[in-house]
């Protein structure tokens, strides 16, 4: 570390270089991310709440306020508004937790927990740190968990089952009711991972768009991951995660003698109440009205593009069911096509199973952006 200071406007002109290097997403050149532009009411509120610590309850009841607020809105959204969670950093954050919450409860030694081939590798994450083997269920044909594949690999170790609202690679939505039907069967806890859905499915829904059930309307849901930094709006680091029953997160709560709380269940202890603001802002200024044309618009643009990427002469791996589409190329091999794109500026995320581009079509997605691409890969496929 350097002995003397830099002056003030010596460290803000560096670090404006430093940023000049980073993709911003109002280029439209974001096309892999679940992340987005955070709407400018919640970088307000942010702001305002930049010293508050959740750690410390005790000294920001005015932030604590606001996170019970905030719960009980995700809860009621979700089909249970007397539920019980915390405002984190994300959906890592969030299924550990889920997965903490049942291995505590439950007496098993050398437990397991089964996830969908296609869930997000936070669950590996969340098995290796809890001493916990993971399965994995197969895919059926439309690459949603097969029932009958997690019926097969339960066992007397199983202490959890998760069921994904909203893929990470295809935006799929597992068939949460027929897995709840299962684990009631079974006694066995389930968890939606909704780090992605949460925040679309229901307001499509609204719009009328023939989505299944997901949430605690269902009676197996023991808890939910949804995420407002994904198609919530809000900042990095905003997750959610929400528990049926109290005993969930009692069950993890570890005693904290000099606290203004007696007890914590999250794992981050000092937490920053700038995201629970920012949350709650978004929640009272868009209300259900706003989310629903916010995730209607990127659904319509997402149709746009699923067309347009076939008239190119593309195939869609599967018809969209979220704002994510995939699509490969009959006579193009996955490298051609992303190092093609990779060439004309674009930073395409290929997905792994199936090997696919994917795009996610997130609220800073413009048709004009969405027309370069096509042009873009239009070209790409006359050569
Ligand atoms: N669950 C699901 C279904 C997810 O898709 C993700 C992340 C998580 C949990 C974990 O959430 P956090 O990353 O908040 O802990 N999905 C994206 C992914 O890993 C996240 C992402 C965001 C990736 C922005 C790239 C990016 O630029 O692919």
């Amino acid at each position: 570390m350097q002995y003397k200071g830099m002056s003030r406007e010596k460290v803000i002109e560096s670090l404006r270089e430093y940023k000049k290097k980073d993709l911003t997403y109002q280029s439209g050149r974001i096309l892999g991310s679940m992340c987005t532009c955070p709407h400018p009411v919640a970088l307000e509120a942010y702001s305002m709440f930049l010293e508050s610590n959740l750690g410390d309850p005790g000294l920001f009841p005015g932030t604590k306020d606001l996170e019970d607020e905030v719960i009980t809105i995700l809860g009621d959204m979700l089909g249970k508004p007397d539920v019980h969670g915390h405002i984190i950093t994300g959906g890592t954050e969030a299924n550990l937790m889920a997965v903490r919450a049942a291995r505590n409860l439950s007496e098993i030694k050398d437990a397991e927990i089964i996830v969908p081939k296609s869930a997000h590798f936070s669950f590996k994450k969340a098995a290796e740190m809890l001493c916990l083997s993971l399965k994995e269920a197969e895919l059926d044909e439309n690459y949603r968990v097969d029932l009958t594949s997690v019926e097969d690999l339960i066992s007397d170790r199983t202490v959890a089952v998760v069921g994904v609202a909203g893929t990470t690679e295809l935006g799929k939505i597992d068939p949460i009711l027929g897995l709840s039907e299962i684990c009631m069967d079974n006694d066995i806890y389930l968890h939606v991972d909704a780090a992605f859905g949460g925040f679309s499915i229901p307001f499509l829904r609204d719009a009328g768009y023939y989505l299944p059930e997901f949430d605690f309307k269902i009676p197996g849901v023991s808890s939910i991951t949804i995420d407002p930094h994904k198609m919530g709006l809000a900042p990095i680091p905003t997750g959610g995660i929400l528990f049926r029953h109290r005993k969930y997160l009692e069950s993890m709560s570890i005693e904290t003698p000099y606290l203004t709380e007696d007890r914590q269940s999250t794992i981050v202890g000092t937490r920053t109440g700038a995201s629970t603001a920012a949350t709650w802002a978004l929640l009272k200024h868009l209300g259900r009205d706003g989310y629903r044309k916010i995730a209607t618009r990127c659904m319509e643009l997402t149709d746009f593009l699923a067309d347009g990427i076939e008239k190119a002469g593309f195939e869609l791996v599967t018809e969209p069911e979220l704002n994510i589409v995939a699509f490969h190329s009959p006579k193009m091999t996955m490298d051609e096509i992303s190092q093609g794109m990779m060439d004309k500026g674009w930073l395409p995320s290929v997905s792994a199973y199936p090997a696919a581009i994917r795009i996610i079509v997130m609220p800073h997605i413009k048709k004009e952006h969405l027309l370069k691409f096509l042009s873009d890969l239009t070209d790409l496929k006359s050569f």
